[in-house]
């Protein structure tokens, strides 16, 4: 093989290439764009490894990657697919083996399978500023090239137990600490390379066999995470793998990797593996838009209007991003309101070690700002609304920005259902109009709903989408209807919860089998924390237009006329006083005289219907969702319920729930359930040609 006469480089493959400096060999990779485990970085850098151990004038093996990162992980598009040759875990132990010793730099966020490869080295040194992390667990698996063996023997069981059950990284002064790197370094990936393995020829830089070395045993941190795991994650199932796999450390390195990869193996069977796997390229997905080529417009400046909750929450999330805020309210005492709900909410983030005490004095010194005058946002890029929900106050509103607002501003509502194509008609810019429905807390919730009203400009969805990425938001697409994606579908499925309750199941049952699928709150919980008097208001505007055949529940509108409005109250559906949480006997005699009033006899429902009929009509009106193209994909929906609505990641999101159901079946259930009610249970036409066509909503995603 010709070395290139530029670079000195020796290609073993598109990904891989050898570059040889007198005693030293650098082994270079270049996978872009994380540098992720392919078949063909595995068979080159084998290759590579195993080109190099005959050769007697190489000393030292220096491992770099070029590009953003060092292996960011196994290539997770491989998965369920047939694993070929060299696998990982061989590699690793290939890789130790070395007769040469092998030093690797690692820099950018070398995660998973990319530090395993790193521990099966015998020294590592990390750029600063580095992240290494084993985050398997988040995808449902398991560290399953000898991470659970080698991790143990180099930073201690408690560590590693820690690292590989939580799949949080961490940066390199914690892992120097914790003997998972040797060095923190500074310069450029490839001279450090060459450095340092001069330094283990000079014998400065130590090589060691990790696999030879022992992990101190420690039977109570094992338990100790065993029991925390039983709390914290009864319904994960790699979690407690993740714990059986590093108890088998205390084996020599390639027997406990055999026990590390039957129960990766278990893993990889686990359905929650794949819900987890979706859920990750979920996020990923939803920024592949129509509008992605449009060049977003340069935003440095935002105004937000409406010092409330909402407003607050979204002045927070942009002033922790670093973008100066200009936050406007009619009067001084709703400024006030405003700017310490924002104080509060930075005081927050100082605590959480998310920011400092420095920046926060900087924020509230000189990035935000406050005016009770519209006039004051004239040089804002862009403008979000944020108050009450009424279509005159956003007339108002709108009118004013249309006159006072800088040409090329992008003009933003933050309505959660309101019609944006109405609010972009108030101006004579409808094509700078558009949605952001943040949910709150807005600075915690990763959610952004992006909503596109007809006239809205490509380059205006583009710089949506631009700022959640600056907001580390997740932002989906959604067309305009009542409610957008979330609120329209959460809207549907309530009814189906309403029902449940009318004819025999109590709100706390419902609740109970909805944590039991894994949401963290039922939507009985839900509601007393968003507010029952929220609801009410969004009943009495849709009284009017309610279908008469609709079937209608009474219930939450009785307790908000006896002011029971949830936790605001102190009662809703649920009681929350000093003695915590629980069911609100008052609410139950509402319940039982509105179903006495409509002759009902109560039934039981037992957690299977409840999880069936509940996950069924969310479903349907996913699907109806999706047909009306109010979303672009399945894998949208799944974003916008996994980042939006507590949806249990590891189910995926309600359209891989579908697939897992199968579109037959979700057939027969509404039609069995049409029998009680033909009007609310309808099967989609969408769902019926799959059910006939074999088709899936996966299928509809790698179509998108
Ligand atoms: N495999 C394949 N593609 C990957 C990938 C991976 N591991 N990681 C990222 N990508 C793609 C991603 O889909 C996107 O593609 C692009 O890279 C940029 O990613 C045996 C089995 C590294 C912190 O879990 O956490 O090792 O959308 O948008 O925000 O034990 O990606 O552009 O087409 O996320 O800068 C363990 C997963 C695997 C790490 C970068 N590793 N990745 O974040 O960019 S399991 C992980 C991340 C394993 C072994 C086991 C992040 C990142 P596209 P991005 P980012």
């Amino acid at each position: 093989m010709q070395a290139n006469p530029e670079t000195g480089e020796t290609g073993i493959n598109d990904v891989v290439s050898i570059e040889r400096h007198g005693q030293i060999a650098l082994i270079a990779l270049d996978n872009p764009p994380v540098n992720a485990a392919s078949h063909a970085l595995r068979s080159g850098l084998w290759t590579a490894v195993e080109g190099l151990q005959a050769d007697t004038g190489v000393q030292a093996i220096a491992l770099y990657a070029k590009g953003r990162t060092f292996i960011a992980g196994a290539d997770i598009r491989e998965f369920g697919k047939p694993p070929l040759d060299p696998w990982l875990p061989e590699l690793c132990n290939f890789i130790e083996k070395s007769v040469k010793p092998i030093v690797c730099v690692l820099h950018g966020t070398t995660l998973g399978g990319g530090l395993e490869v790193a521990m099966s080295c015998h020294a590592r040194v990390a750029l600063k500023g580095t992240k290494v992390g084993l985050p398997e667990v988040t995808l449902g698996i398991l560290p399953g090239a000898g991470g659970t063996q080698r991790a143990p023997r180099l930073a201690g069981i408690p560590k590693a137990l820690d690292m590989i059950t939580s799949g949080k990284p961490v940066g390199a002064e914690d892992a120097l600490e914790h003997g998972l790197i040797d060095r923190i370094v500074e310069g450029d990936p490839r001279e450090i390379a060459i450095g340092s393995a001069q330094e283990l020829i000079d014998g400065t830089l130590a090589a060691r066999k990790t696999g030879e070395l022992t992990a101190e045993p420690d039977e109570a941190a094992l338990e100790a995470m065993r029991a925390k795991l039983a709390k914290s994650q009864p319904l994960l199932f790699s979690p407690h793998k993740c714990v059986d796999a590093v108890a088998a450390c205390g084996l020599p390195v390639e027997e406990g990797m055999k026990e590390e990869r039957r129960l990766y193996n278990e893993c990889m069977e686990s359905p929650q593996r794949a819900g987890l796997i979706h859920a990750f390229f979920s996020e990923r997905a939803v920024t592949k838009i129509p509008e992605a080529k449009s060049e977003p417009r340069p935003i440095n400046a935002i105004g937000v209007i409406g010092g409330g909750t909402m407003g607050s929450g979204i002045a927070t999330t942009a002033l922790l991003a670093g973008v100066p805020v200009t936050l406007t309210e009619r009067d001084q005492a709703g400024l006030d309101r405003g700017i310490s709900a924002i104080t509060k909410n930075l005081d927050g983030a100082v605590k959480r070690g998310k920011l400092s005490t420095a920046a926060r004095e900087d924020i509230l010194s000189s990035k935000l700002k406050t005016s009770t005058d519209l006039a004051a946002l004239a040089d804002a890029d862009l403008i979000i609304e944020a108050v009450f929900e009424d279509m005159d106050v956003k007339r108002d509103i709108f009118g004013t920005l249309d006159r006072v607002a800088k040409k090329g501003a992008v003009l933003a509502s933050n309505t959660s259902y309101l019609d944006i194509n109405e609010i972009a008609a108030m101006t004579s810019r409808p094509a700078d109009v558009i949605g952001l429905h943040f949910f709150s807390p807005a600075h915690v919730m990763r959610l952004l709903e992006v909503v596109v009203a007809d006239k809205t400009g490509a380059d205006v969805v583009a710089t949506g989408f631009a700022l959640a990425k600056r907001l580390k938001k997740i932002a989906v697409r959604s067309g305009v209807c009542d409610g957008f994606i979330g609120n329209r579908i959460m809207t549907f499925y309530k009814k189906a919860a309403d029902y449940m309750m009318m004819d025999g199941a109590s709100p706390e049952e419902i609740d109970t089998a909805m944590r039991g699928f894994g949401f963290a709150m039922g939507p009985y919980q839900v509601a007393d924390l968003a507010g029952l008097d929220i609801s009410w208001a969004a009943n009495k505007r849709r009284a009017a237009t309610r279908p008469a055949e609709e079937r209608y529940i009474p219930i939450a509108d009785r307790l908000c006329e006896n002011g029971w409005f949830g936790r605001k109250t102190g009662q809703g559906f649920y009681i929350y006083d000093d003695e915590g949480p629980r069911p609100n006997p008052d609410a139950l005699a509402i319940i039982d005289a509105v179903r006495a009033e409509a002759g009902v006899t109560p039934r039981s429902f037992s957690s299977e219907e409840i999880v069936s009929r509940f996950m069924t009509a969310m479903i349907s009106e996913s699907i109806r969702v999706l047909e009306e193209g109010i979303a672009l994909r399945p894998i949208d929906i799944d974003a916008v319920f996994l980042n939006g609505y507590g949806f249990p990641r590891f189910r995926g999101g309600p359209m891989h729930t579908a697939d897992v159901i199968g579109a037959k079946e979700l057939v027969r259930r509404i039609e069995d359930y049409a029998r009680e009610d033909a009007y609310y249970w309808r099967v989609p036409a969408l769902l019926r040609q799959m059910a006939e066509s074999g088709g899936t909503f996966a299928d509809m995603n790698s179509k998108g």
